[in-house]
């Protein structure tokens, strides 16, 4: 039987999250590395969206991280990640909505010219706020699958200007930043792999 394949791109928080959950569940996957300025033949060819993770599996593709973290834990979530409070849900809903919109006109505010930078650093803060006023060391009383599908989205922001994230007067926010990034898990998931070559196989993950 094929171990299923996984298009990645190493920074994309997208596929940050989707290897983190592959990573807890255990699941064997052929990890293909792109670059997104170059995208395979055979990637293009997979993903309906042509977006990075894509998990091609024998019965379908499945091209939303948060399905692929879904149907890794599905097989096998040894630390309960989808054990979590239903508010779990609406935190990644805002985050992957109105966070992220509002983090990509900050990163790349020279992509929207017509926007005011401002009003969308606002909207990020309010959302940063939030999340410190409900952080203690995790969002719940244990790491979920909450936390991993945010984490990645708020590295990507911090590291916009970092010391001015560092400034801000969020200390539980920054802390969870800290550990993320210092853990095994990230670690794990953020070696740099080598980029696929067409008609060689990926690598196995985790
Ligand atoms: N909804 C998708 C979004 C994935 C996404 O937008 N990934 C970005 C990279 S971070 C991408 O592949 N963009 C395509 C490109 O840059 O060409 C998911 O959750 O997997």
């Amino acid at each position: 039987m094929p171990r299923p394949v996984l298009w990645s791109f190493r920074r994309c928080p997208y596929a940050i999250r989707a290897r983190l959950a592959i990573r807890c569940s255990g699941v064997p996957v052929e990890l293909r590395e792109i670059v997104l300025r170059d995208k395979p033949p055979a990637f293009l060819a997979a993903s309906p969206s042509a977006t990075v993770p894509c998990l091609v599996t024998p019965e379908r593709v499945i091209d939303e991280s948060l399905d692929i973290m879904h149907w890794a834990l599905r097989q096998n979530d040894p630390e309960a990640w989808r054990d979590m409070p239903p508010e779990g849900a609406d935190w990644i809903t805002r985050c992957d909505g109105p966070f992220k919109h509002a983090l990509d006109r900050v990163k790349y505010a020279s992509r929207y010219p017509q926007d005011d930078p401002a009003q969308h650093l606002a909207a990020a803060r309010a959302f940063l706020t939030d999340l410190e006023a409900q952080l203690d060391l995790w969002l719940f009383d244990r790491p979920t699958l909450a936390d991993m599908a945010i984490l990645p989205f708020i590295r990507q922001f911090a590291h916009i200007d970092k010391p001015w994230f560092d400034a801000q007067p969020w200390p539980h926010l920054q802390g969870w930043l800290a550990r993320f990034m210092a853990s095994n898990a990230f670690a794990a998931v953020m070696p740099k792999f080598p980029r696929w070559q067409e008609g060689q196989p990926g690598l196995s993950f985790p």
